[in-house]
């Protein structure tokens, strides 16, 4: 069945922290075989937010170019990547983590914040410092190993706030709409069948419309463009053909130090750190092959 999605909102569902936690995630870490040393890669990169998603959409830093973040999937330490061949260690013990997602401030208050996933379905908020790192974490509620995939998104339903995306095991594709003080009102159910895709990312604003974009690829390695309503739904998907096969996606904004030409690219990650480069219309080119992160996860 092909994944949906609804254009309107519609049946309001419960809220968050009543989801069964019996179901194991499917993106928890694989077991790495070999691993990078900490924080060692060797791309240079500078990057501008993305068009139309909440800022600071990927910047840490609130120096304008957006960031990485890279856990050892070895080690379990977490390291912060301006893009300029540095890596800051921020701490320890993150392997207890099986989701990350983050893009955009949820607090309110303009720094980009991270959401985290532990082994217990707990999702935390750690609050971005606007230095590269982050306060003290905050529980958004329990029940979250439901889910399959967990995405900020940036704003999907214009209201500057930034949105969550969530994929259950049953296929459903969840809203969770930001409340711009670090949680979520009400979830609403707007897509199904998404037990399909494989992973997704908000882009800022592709297409030239103003409302925020995802892409996505399927479980049989094909990309597609979701186009924002603005109104927290998405349009009729279409093909982005031609490119390969990536673990997870991630969005970088417009990678000035490669190819500066004011279209929003986005990562493939894996083994080999892939730049995927944004096309008019909203489009992407073929990977170009980067650094090797073998080992690690990058978000
Ligand atoms: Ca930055
Ligand atoms: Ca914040
Ligand atoms: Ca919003
Ligand atoms: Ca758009």
């Amino acid at each position: 069945m092909r994944p949906t999605v609804r254009s309107v909102l519609a049946m309001a569902a419960a809220g968050l922290g009543l989801l069964a936690a019996s179901v194991v995630p499917a993106h928890a870490a694989a077991k790495p075989t070999s691993c990078l040393s900490g924080g060692a890669y060797s791309a240079i990169w500078t990057a501008e937010p993305a068009d139309h998603a909440t800022r600071p959409f990927g910047d840490l830093n609130r120096d304008g170019r957006a960031d990485l973040l890279q856990r050892n999937n070895c080690t379990g330490n977490l390291y912060y990547l301006p893009g300029d061949q540095s890596g800051v260690l921020l701490g320890g013990g993150w392997n207890s983590m099986t989701a990350f997602t983050r893009h955009g401030d949820l607090t309110g208050d303009n720094n980009e914040d991270l959401l985290a996933r532990d082994r217990d379905g707990v999702l935390w908020l750690y609050p971005g410092n606007g230095h590269g790192s982050f306060g003290s974490r905050t529980s958004l509620g329990g029940g979250w190993n439901s889910m399959r995939l967990i995405k900020v998104v940036g704003d999907l339903t214009a209201d500057n706030r930034g949105d969550l995306l969530a994929t259950d095991s049953n296929g459903a594709l969840w809203l969770y709409p930001g409340n711009g003080h670090g949680s979520f009102g009400n979830r609403t159910q707007i897509g199904s069948a998404w037990n399909s895709i494989r992973t997704f990312a908000g882009m800022g604003d592709i297409t030239g419309d103003g409302h925020s974009d995802l892409i996505a690829s399927d479980t049989a390695n094909r990309f597609w463009r979701y186009p924002g309503n603005g109104q927290g739904g998405f349009g009729d998907r279409a093909p982005l053909p031609g490119i390969a096969d990536y673990p997870d996606i991630v969005s970088v904004g417009d990678v000035l130090s490669v190819n500066g030409d004011h279209y929003n690219d986005a990562l493939g990650t894996g083994h080999i750190l892939t730049l995927l480069p944004g096309t008019k219309g909203g489009g992407l080119g073929a990977g170009w092959g980067g650094p090797d992160m073998n080992g690690t996860e990058l978000f």
